[in-house]
């Protein structure tokens, strides 16, 4: 019996306790906080009390009284305590969920409860995301950004990690391999190498004969916090942002067929699989191997699809959504690929914002990324925290592009545009002339996100059809881990971009993926066109952009359907700029 465990269950019961108003009860939660603080400090099993002295025994404790003891006795003979599941029927929470977010503890999340209706995690997202803790006695902004932090810090050390996290550590520790000598090959495969949006874990896969030194050098590394599993072919560690990392080192037999094994997806792979075998081959991590059991030695993935009589497709297509059959069919269309992307359609940056950095040093970076044209996309008025500005500031700040593009001579151009936010009624943040007067709009919800799905769908499709923004930003507004999409019929929405050619954006935001892969899928069954985006606030951020080309990929979109793919003449002519 877990001392622990009832020390928890009395704490608890405090907590619902101290929920009630009547004063008298004030003593009883008084002496189940007493009771938590004894149990939790015994040195010796409770369980082991109880057997040498039964109730007597439990009753000489400091602060447990025959009420106590009582619940004590019950729990280790029946394993329940009648008195906490009375209260948590009253108070249905997960209290256990609640509070393993850091700054939420049982008596604030028990306020929660009688406040806001908070009762577990997806509650509390929601709560959070409506700004109504902010708003609430006792709680304020603070509180509530506090336990913002708390749930990103609960997604990143318990469950999956953002691919923006993940895998540019990932890549350090694939540099730093490569750069010991003792590897003739070493690469990300698994989810990080499909981009997809979250990691469970990082697989690394190194071509060497040196599998010891390889193993040793990897533990060292100073990303890594301990080890987990150690072995010959595969040594398991703990990253110290997080994360599990297994490191498997392959020789060159098979190097091929472990990175296509490794890659994945599962689905995908038991699908190439079942091929193999109608071919006669056996396929796994090891080799492919032929009828006779022989490796048919392969040094890459391509030559595994090639014998298999397959189309190779990127890694970020595997996810066993009918690219199988195509790639079969030799039917399989290439994906667009960040060496594509000419532009950036949506960023910030003037020098009296100081989220962003000044103008001239985002176009300095732009520039550097061998972009041709960028959009400086600004937030309008109603948006204060971000120092939106008015028709007026906008007139204002134009002069400023005008003057930084005829400094920059042509080496890149900064389309004047602004990202509008369309309001609770789904009007524009500023007047039609001002938005006419832009080479490029985009229109992004802001606030207001717990619309019903007929008024959020009403206030979006109302804004496409205004015929004055030219993107519709992050569509679905998801912040991960912690904002959920808001509810909108997204065919709609997909309908209206249509009637009015008004592109999609993939916000390549990391925490955004804004639209994601099945609903680029989605959407490209409409006549429309996207816009991979970075939504860079700062120069690094442009970086973000192969985030973004990543879910495009995932979601199977082709160059043509892409508008920063466009060169800039092309793109002048489609704008008609
Ligand atoms: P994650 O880590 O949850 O983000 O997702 P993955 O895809 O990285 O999955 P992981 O780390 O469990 O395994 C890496 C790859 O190994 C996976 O993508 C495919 C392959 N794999 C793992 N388990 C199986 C399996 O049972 N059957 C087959 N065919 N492949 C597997
Ligand atoms: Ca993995
Ligand atoms: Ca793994
Ligand atoms: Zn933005």
């Amino acid at each position: 019996m877990d001392n622990k465990l009832i020390a928890d269950l009395f704490a608890e019961i405090a907590a619902m306790l101290s929920l009630d108003d009547k004063p008298t009860i004030r003593f009883e939660v008084r002496a189940y906080q007493k009771a938590a603080q004894t149990v939790s400090s015994l040195q010796e099993p409770i369980e082991d009390i109880y057997k040498r002295g039964g109730m007597a025994a439990l009753m000489e404790l400091p602060g447990v009284g025959k009420g106590i003891a009582g619940s004590i006795e019950e729990f280790i003979k029946t394993g329940r305590m009648s008195k906490y599941e009375m209260l948590k029927k009253k108070y249905p929470i997960d209290m256990k969920g609640l509070t393993s977010i850091q700054g939420l503890g049982a008596r604030k999340a028990l306020a929660l409860y009688k406040a806001l209706g908070v009762k577990d995690i997806p509650t509390l997202k929601k709560a959070i995301a409506a700004h109504k803790i902010s708003k609430l006695e006792g709680f304020g902004e603070k509180s509530e950004e506090m336990m913002q932090k708390g749930l990103d810090l609960l997604a990143s050390s318990s469950g999956r990690m953002l691919l923006g996290e993940a895998l540019p550590v990932a890549e350090e520790i694939v540099s730093k391999l490569k750069k010991s000598g003792l590897v003739d090959e070493a690469l990300v495969a698994g989810s990080a190498r499909r981009m997809r949006e979250t990691v469970g874990d990082l697989d690394i896969l190194a071509l060497s004969g040196k599998s010891a030194q390889v193993m040793k050098f990897f533990e060292k590394l100073p990303e890594v916090e301990e080890t987990i599993a150690e072995g010959p072919t595969r040594t398991a560690v703990r990253l110290k942002i997080g994360l599990n990392c297994d490191l498997r080192v392959i020789p060159v037999e098979s190097f091929g067929a472990a990175v296509q094994y490794f890659t994945g997806s599962k689905d995908h792979n038991i699908q190439v699989r079942t091929i193999s075998v109608r071919k006669g081959y056996k396929l796994n991590e090891y080799g492919l191997l032929d009828r006779k059991g022989r490796i048919m030695p392969t040094k890459d993935e391509e030559g595994i699809y090639a014998k298999l009589g397959m189309q190779w497709m990127p890694p970020e297509m595997r996810e066993a959504r009918g690219e199988v059959q195509l790639a079969q069919r030799n039917e399989l269309k290439m994906p667009v690929e960040l060496k594509d992307i000419r532009g950036d359609m949506h960023t910030h940056g003037r020098d009296k914002d100081w989220n962003t950095d000044p103008l001239p040093q985002m176009a300095g970076t732009a520039a550097s990324l061998g972009y041709k044209y960028f959009a400086s996309t600004n937030h309008t008025k109603s948006l204060n925290v971000e120092n939106g500005m008015d028709e007026k500031q906008f007139a204002a700040f134009f002069k400023q592009v005008d003057a930084l593009n005829r400094k920059l001579d042509g080496r890149i151009r900064i389309l004047k545009g602004a990202e509008c936010d369309i309001l609770k009624d789904g009007s524009l943040d500023l007047d039609a002339k001002s938005l006419k007067s832009m080479e490029w709009v985009v229109g992004s919800v802001h606030s207001a996100f717990n619309q019903s799905e007929q008024e959020m769908t009403r206030r979006v499709v109302k804004a496409i059809d205004s015929g004055l923004i030219n993107v519709l930003g992050h569509p679905t507004g998801r912040e991960m881990p912690s904002r959920d999409a808001y509810k909108i019929d997204l065919e709609k929405v997909y309908e209206a971009c249509e009637r009015n050619m008004v592109a999609l954006e993939i916000n390549a935001q990391p925490k955004r993926l804004d639209l994601n892969d099945t609903n680029i899928m989605a959407a490209s069954k409409y006549k429309v066109k996207f816009a991979i985006s970075s939504d860079a606030h700062r120069t690094p951020q442009f970086g973000y952009m192969r985030y973004g080309v990543g879910t495009a990929r995932r979601g199977w979109l082709t160059k043509d359907r892409v508008i920063n793919a466009m060169g800039l003449k092309e793109l002048e002519r489609y704008l008609e700029i």
